[in-house]
């Protein structure tokens, strides 16, 4: 064969490597489809099997390697299948390709290795680097070329949205801009919300204050993620969060800044009784375009006109437990940001205490509301955050008495942050009584036990055992898998870290529409994400998403659209469909992949170790 010859064939067969792969049709043996760590529990679900029934386990080349007997569970709540487990946890030598088979059906093919998070965890992290606005995303840092971009609002200085919402109330507006510059877009929009890039930062920097506990300080060390400020000899996570930080203190009105705010407590009306106060301190709830953009839509061509939309106290509590918690961990790494950060967290808090009430319209269009009424959450995690960096014995008395302290609840996310609050004071090193402190713990441990409880009674062994799956219903699962990693973490009871792989192996397969609901990872994985520049399956000239990025999830209360006619008829985590359309089902969001990164980062770095070889 000529070299000319020899190139056009290489050639032939890149291309024929980028022709979309079809995708296997389902399979009623449900795995996770990146696989079992070899040390690890190894659990399947089947489904439509009556009694118990023989299984095999194949090696790559076909080989039964392994065999027993389908164990039945009953019916599963979450999903309306009777189902029935297969347990191979005794299998656990290394390798790829394998496949559980019962009679002729096969499951998806996964591999048993020593650490199949560790990819993830690191594709999970890139997420974060393709969300920056206001810098050009490199081809060096990417994982394909064409995910490379030009940068979306890259001198981003804004001012008050003045104007009529939709409900026909006029806003005044303000005579001062921001420079807001930089951060992470949202989602699949290119809105930049407080809350949620609160919450978001909050679980990366989490991850961070928890990782040498867990025996793992290096494990985004510099050099480990593709990122400009590779080489800066800084921990690469904190360089990502660092990005959404400093977003977070650029949304603050300068001090002594007189604004006219709505004071309306009735989502049900129109916004009202506007009043002018000192906003000085308090953070602005968005920035976001003024109208809805459609897909796709690459950041650098979005034509729309970008506001701040009005400040909230629960906007202002979200930065003041994010920069407090930013005043720790750069304490030492960079003093003069932890410095900035702490002062902003401080006039923020005295803007809060000003301001208790200043709740978010969602009465704006071209963005998300995430509007909230109860705010006592928030109000108690900046608290929290503030007490645990600065010690100071006033916070110390309102967190004692707080009723968080003995509250049930075992969920939390963008709108429900008491949980985050008792998260970290279980766990960072504060001044709080050491009585109050092994409470809290205590308190984490019940509700991890709850979590177990539920998990004995889900076919599927989720933290969550009903049918109640609603918007970003893989985020509600992770968070809870971060409940039971601190409580792994304050016990070193292996059920918790086992009921956290478990939702890992659900979020890679081991579910009812033997799906991956993580780009990139496993043979039956998610292609048409709801996000305005990977938008491939909307317009060919965009890209397809890059590995690491999770979908909402099942929704069961989805809007009929996105389910293609399943609503009112799909059951739980069967309500789901990979359409580049379904924002309510298949968005991706930094407060869902900030719990993906932390979960998986969180089984890698708590594997077991061999012990090193005898020198
Ligand atoms: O994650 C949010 C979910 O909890 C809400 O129910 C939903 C409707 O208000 O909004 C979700 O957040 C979206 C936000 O408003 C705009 N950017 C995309 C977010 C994810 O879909």
């Amino acid at each position: 064969m000529t070299a000319r010859a020899l190139l056009a064939a290489v050639a032939a067969v890149a291309l024929a490597g980028t022709a979309p792969v079809p995708e296997p049709a389902a399979s009623t043996i449900r795995v996770s489809q990146i696989g079992y760590e070899t040390g690890g529990a190894k659990v399947a679900v089947v489904a439509g099997l009556s009694g118990p029934q023989p299984w095999r386990l194949l090696d790559a080349a076909g080989r039964a390697v392994a065999h027993g007997e389908t164990r039945p569970f009953g019916t599963d709540a979450s999903s309306g299948e009777d189902v029935q487990r297969i347990d191979f946890g005794a299998v656990v030598a290394p390798g790829a390709g394998y496949r559980l088979a019962i009679g002729d059906v096969r499951s998806q093919p996964f591999a048993i290795a020593e650490r199949p998070f560790l990819a993830p965890a690191t594709a999970a992290m890139g997420f974060f680097y393709q969300q920056r606005s206001g810098v050009p995303i490199d081809a060096r840092y990417v994982p394909r070329p064409d995910l490379a971009r030009a940068a979306g609002q890259p001198r981003e200085r804004v001012t008050c949205f003045a104007g009529t919402d939709q409900r026909g109330v006029r806003w005044p507006g303000c005579d001062y801009r921001l420079d807001t510059t930089g951060g992470w877009y949202d989602a699949g929009d290119h809105g930049k919300y407080v809350v949620n890039g609160g919450i978001a930062a909050w679980t990366l920097l989490d991850l961070h204050e928890r990782l040498a506990a867990w025996g793992d300080s290096g494990a985004f060390a510099d050099g480990r993620l593709a990122l400009p400020e590779r080489g800066n000899g800084g921990d690469d996570l904190l360089d990502e969060a660092k990005v959404e930080v400093a977003f977070l203190l650029s949304m603050q009105v300068p001090a002594g800044q007189r604004l006219t705010v709505a004071f309306s407590t009735d989502t049900g009306k129109p916004a009202g009784d506007f009043r002018t106060i000192d906003a000085g301190g308090l953070v602005h709830t968005k920035v976001a375009d003024e109208r809805w953009t459609g897909l796709p839509m690459a950041p650098a061509d979005d034509p729309m006109r970008r506001f701040l939309y009005p400040p909230s106290t629960a906007a202002t509590c979200n930065m003041i437990a994010v920069a407090a918690q930013a005043a720790r961990i750069w304490r030492e790494r960079d003093p003069a940001f932890a410095a900035r950060a702490l002062d902003a967290a401080r006039r923020g808090w005295a803007a809060a205490q000003r301001v208790p009430n200043l709740y978010a319209s969602s009465d704006f269009t071209g963005s998300g509301g995430y509007g909230d009424r109860h705010i006592d959450d928030e109000r108690f995690w900046a608290a929290t955050q503030l007490f645990v960096t600065t010690g100071d014995p006033a916070l110390a008395t309102a967190i004692e008495q707080s009723p968080f302290l003995r509250d049930d609840s075992v969920d939390f996310g963008w709108g429900g942050t008491a949980l985050p609050g008792l998260m970290t004071l279980a766990t960072v090193p504060n001044a709080l009584p050491p009585a109050t402190v092994a409470a809290i713990r205590a308190r984490i441990v019940t509700l991890a036990d709850r979590l177990l409880a539920e998990r004995a009674r889900s076919g599927y062994r989720l933290p969550m055992a009903g049918a109640n799956f609603g918007w970003g219903s893989n985020s509600t699962l992770l968070n809870r898998a971060m409940v039971l990693g601190v409580a792994w973490q304050i016990t070193r009871n292996p059920a918790y870290r086992d009921a956290v792989a478990d939702v890992a192996d659900f979020v890679f397969g081991r579910n009812a529409l033997d799906r991956s609901f993580v780009t990139g990872f496993g043979a039956r994985t998610v292609h048409q994400p709801h996000h305005r520049f990977w938008a491939h399956a909307a317009d060919a000239r965009y890209p397809e998403p890059p590995p690491g990025v999770l979908s909402g999830g099942p929704n069961a209360g989805a809007r009929e659209d996105d389910t293609g006619g399943l609503k009112g008829r799909c059951v739980g985590q069967t309500c789901w469909r990979d359409d580049w359309r379904a924002f309510t089902m298949n968005e991706v969001a930094i407060n869902w992949n900030a719990p993906l990164v932390w979960v998986t980062a969180f089984i890698d770095a708590t594997r077991v170790r061999r012990a090193p070889a005898p020198a």
